[in-house]
């Protein structure tokens, strides 16, 4: 891996904070239900829906993937934002040349343990800043921050950044996930607020 960073084009801006947002220098924790039990030796990554080339990724296959460094600022609808955080993991983009997504997918729906999902157009789930990432600020991601492997949108509210995931599914529609269809937006831009729907 080369140590340089892909830069957050959110983390380039001169005002990095969106709007009505507050900076804290903890990391707060934040899921539904607390961290699930999870053995490296059976984890999988499933790539499912409309691709050419579904995959299952054991833990040793992701990590001989090709990686990545993202330098990028984590804001959570709950008005946190952590800023400067540095992940290290696969990118997003990495994993869509590798399975060939149809013309018809539009959407992504993120799988995580437990059950728990979140949904995102296909754009925001390709930009260059997204990834999987199993390392920040230099350490091993904790369980409690969704290791051994979560998903990162920095681009997107907090709540798209997936802890724990298992699998990647390509859709042609749009499906609401959890916090979703508890009311949170189908997108979850923070420049815009994007809080609810
Ligand atoms: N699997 C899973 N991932 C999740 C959540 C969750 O409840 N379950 N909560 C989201 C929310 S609301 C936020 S703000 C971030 C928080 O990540 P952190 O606990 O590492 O700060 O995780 C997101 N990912
Ligand atoms: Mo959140």
């Amino acid at each position: 891996m080369t140590d340089e960073y892909i830069i957050s084009p959110d983390t380039r801006r001169e005002q990095r904070l969106p709007p009505n947002q507050v900076r804290t220098l903890k990391w707060p924790v934040l899921d539904a239900s607390g961290p699930p039990q999870i053995d490296t030796s059976t984890w999988q990554l499933e790539v499912s829906g409309l691709v050419t080339t579904p995959i299952k990724w054991s833990y040793a296959d992701f990590r001989s993937l090709p990686r990545v460094k993202v330098k990028s600022d984590f804001h959570c609808v709950t008005r946190w934002s952590r800023l400067d955080n540095e992940w290290e993991g696969v990118s997003a983009r990495e994993i869509l040349k590798r399975v060939g997504v149809r013309p018809e997918a539009q959407f992504v729906l993120v799988h995580a343990y437990e059950g728990w999902t979140t949904n995102m157009p296909l754009p925001d789930f390709s930009g260059e800043d997204v990834l999987f990432a199993d390392i920040h600020d230099g350490r091993p991601l904790s369980l409690e921050h969704g290791g051994p492997v979560r998903l990162v949108v920095p681009r997107l509210y907090a709540w798209k950044s997936a802890k724990w995931v298992t699998g990647i599914e390509f859709l042609d529609r749009d499906h609401a996930g959890y916090w979703e269809e508890m009311g949170y937006h189908m997108r979850g831009d923070p420049w815009t607020e994007e809080r609810y729907r």
